[in-house]
């Protein structure tokens, strides 16, 4: 019997800037555009093995949907099994769900847990979440640029209806100042994640990522469960936990 390969979400972009497009909006897209002029696409399910070749150095296989060079950035549920010298049970992750922490009571999972593998100098370019994220990295060093909720209109998302809703318009990495000037007064916290370093960060706080290694991170999405904790959640500040240490970001 030939051996089960697991199969993987794969984001494929040109270049490393991995800019998430909205699935849901993509079929749209598509009318009006060619797969090759979308700033990213999504491979549903590519095996492992052929996701290793593909990132591999010496890889031989033609491209998928952009001709010439294109990047490769798992983006996918986090099965049981595929990081099996990974104990999910163990800190860091054990440390995040603690019951006490007043700042995750009356949360609940809004996301099925989500695995990121990407090579070095990947950059997740400015963007929000819906729900309050634990972004654990297990794999390489990653930086974080984040910005609060008040400076989102700097920010210029898209609108809702855009297949880049939630994208920012501004890019801290190349900031454009005749556009976008009053970027120039928004200032970023800045976060560097080590193996073994959370970051939990509420809704709505924009951020920009960047791998400094090939790297492997976890994200859990909460939500409130009450509307009362909503607002709790819109006024919580970024943290980090390494193994069980908390450290505050923000003073
Ligand atoms: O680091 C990444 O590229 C993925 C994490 C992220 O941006 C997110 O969870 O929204």
């Amino acid at each position: 019997m030939s051996p089960v390969h697991p199969s993987a979400a794969v984001r494929i972009s040109p270049s490393l800037r991995f800019t998430y497009v909205e699935q849901k909006l993509m079929p749209l897209y598509l009318l009006l555009s060619r797969p090759e002029q979308a700033p990213s696409m999504l491979a549903p399910a590519m095996s492992l093995r052929e996701l290793g070749d593909r990132m591999g150095p010496d890889c031989r296989l033609p491209s998928l949907v952009y001709p010439g060079q294109e990047h490769y950035y798992m983006q996918s549920p986090l099965w049981p099994g595929i990081m099996p010298d990974v104990d999910m049970n163990g800190p860091p992750f054990s440390c995040l769900m603690d019951p006490d922490d007043v700042r995750l009571q009356g949360l609940v999972e809004r996301q099925v847990p989500r695995m990121w593998l990407s090579p070095k100098g990947a950059i997740s370019p400015l963007h929000y979440d819906s729900h309050m994220s634990i972004l654990t990295q297990v794999k390489g060093r990653k930086r974080l640029l984040l910005y609060r909720p008040q400076d989102l209109r700097v920010l210029q998302p898209y609108p809702a209806w855009h297949i880049l809703r939630r994208r920012c318009r501004v890019d801290p990495a190349n900031p454009d100042y005749k556009r976008f000037p009053a970027f120039q007064k928004v200032a970023a916290l800045e976060a560097l994640l080590q193996p073994g370093d959370s970051l939990i960060f509420p809704a709505k706080w924009a951020h920009h990522t960047e791998s400094l290694d090939s790297s492997i991170s976890v994200t859990y999405r909460l939500g409130p469960a009450r509307p009362a904790t909503a607002r709790l959640a819109g006024v919580l500040r970024p943290y980090t936990a390494c193994h069980s240490v908390v450290r505050c970001l923000v003073a």
